[in-house]
Formats: C-alpha cells, sequence, structure tokens
C-alpha cells in the first residue's frame, strides 16, 4: 500500500474490536493506514520483518495495540525509531492493568506513547497519530481542528434527567 504512513497493528484477531476504534478515527480523518496481525509472541518474525521495513516504507507512525503480556509495542519500538502509540487492550483476567503495565513501563532509549486501556485509548491513538502528521499536513490539520471543535460543540453546558 503505497503513500500508507500509519500502521495499525496488534497482537490478535482478538484485539481487532478495540482497535478498530484508531481506525475509526483515521476514516473520519481522511488518513490512509493500514492494519495487520503482528503478534510479538506467536509471529515474531513477522514483528521483526515489520519493524525493519518501516522506515523504508515510510511509515510515520505506528499505533499497537495488544492485551496480557503486551509485549508488541515495545518491541516494536526496540526495532524502530518510527514513533509507537500503544494502546493496552482490556483483557477478561486482569481488566486491561496487566497490558498498561506491561507497556508503558519501557526502559529508557525506546519509547512508546501509552494511551489509556481499551476503546478511549484506540480512539486517542488514532487522534494522536492525526495530530503528529497534522505537523506537516494543513489540510489534515484543519479536518483536525474541525474534528476537535465539533466534539466540543456537542457537549452540553447543562445535564439533563435521562
Ligand atoms: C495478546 O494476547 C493479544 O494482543 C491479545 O490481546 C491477547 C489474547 O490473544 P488471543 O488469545 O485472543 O488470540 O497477544
Amino acid at each position: 500500500m503505497a503513500g500508507v504512513k500509519v500502521g495499525i497493528i496488534m497482537g490478535s484477531q482478538s484485539d481487532w474490536p478495540t482497535m478498530k476504534g484508531a481506525a475509526e478515527i483515521l476514516d473520519e480523518l481522511g488518513v490512509a493506514y493500514e492494519a495487520r496481525i503482528v503478534s510479538a509472541h506467536r509471529t515474531p518474525d513477522r514483528l521483526w520483518d515489520y519493524g525493519r521495513a518501516a522506515v523504508g516504507r515510510g511509515l510515520q507512525v505506528i499505533i499497537a495495540g495488544a492485551g496480557g503480556a503486551a509485549h508488541l509495542p515495545g518491541m516494536m519500538a526496540s526495532k524502530t525509531r518510527v514513533p509507537v502509540i500503544g494502546v493496552p487492550v482490556q483483557t477478561r483476567a486482569l481488566s486491561g492493568v496487566d497490558s498498561l503495565y506491561s507497556i508503558v513501563q519501557m526502559p529508557k532509549g525506546y519509547p512508546v506513547a501509552t494511551m489509556a486501556i481499551g476503546a478511549a485509548g484506540a480512539a486517542n491513538a488514532g487522534l494522536m497519530a492525526a495530530g503528529i502528521l497534522a505537523l506537516q499536513d494543513a489540510g489534515l490539520a484543519e479536518r483536525l481542528d474541525a474534528w476537535r471543535a465539533a466534539l466540543s460543540a456537542s457537549i452540553p453546558e447543562e445535564p439533563v434527567d435521562e
């Protein structure tokens, strides 16, 4: 996929319902992306190949989501200098706190920009990726500003009984 600047990767098909939230934001903002299953544990060679090729392929941001022993974002950050945004996927056993801790505590030198657990984190990863690309893309900057203004305008000033 020539020209794609955002890679959304995830450890499992089971992560897609969460990670789709990042894809939907990018769709709304008109940002092209690719989505791939790349597991740190089950497909380590795929992880390595993806990371090795990322710069050469023109990727500018990688959004990486994983749950449990969520090593994918950190391992990807160790393999490429393309900025990695990590999304801790919510898990049944430990509610995603396991994923969060696995992603957020990177050693000095290999950062992962870690989002919130679950759906909010995935959506914010899409927005963060768009914000990074918008630094060099005036059209996208305009669309992102409009998106943010629309969200702000949708918030009522007073609560109502539901
Ligand atoms: C992780 O294990 C994946 O990121 C996923 O969140 C979790 C469970 O994977 P499945 O057993 O559902 O494939 O590697």
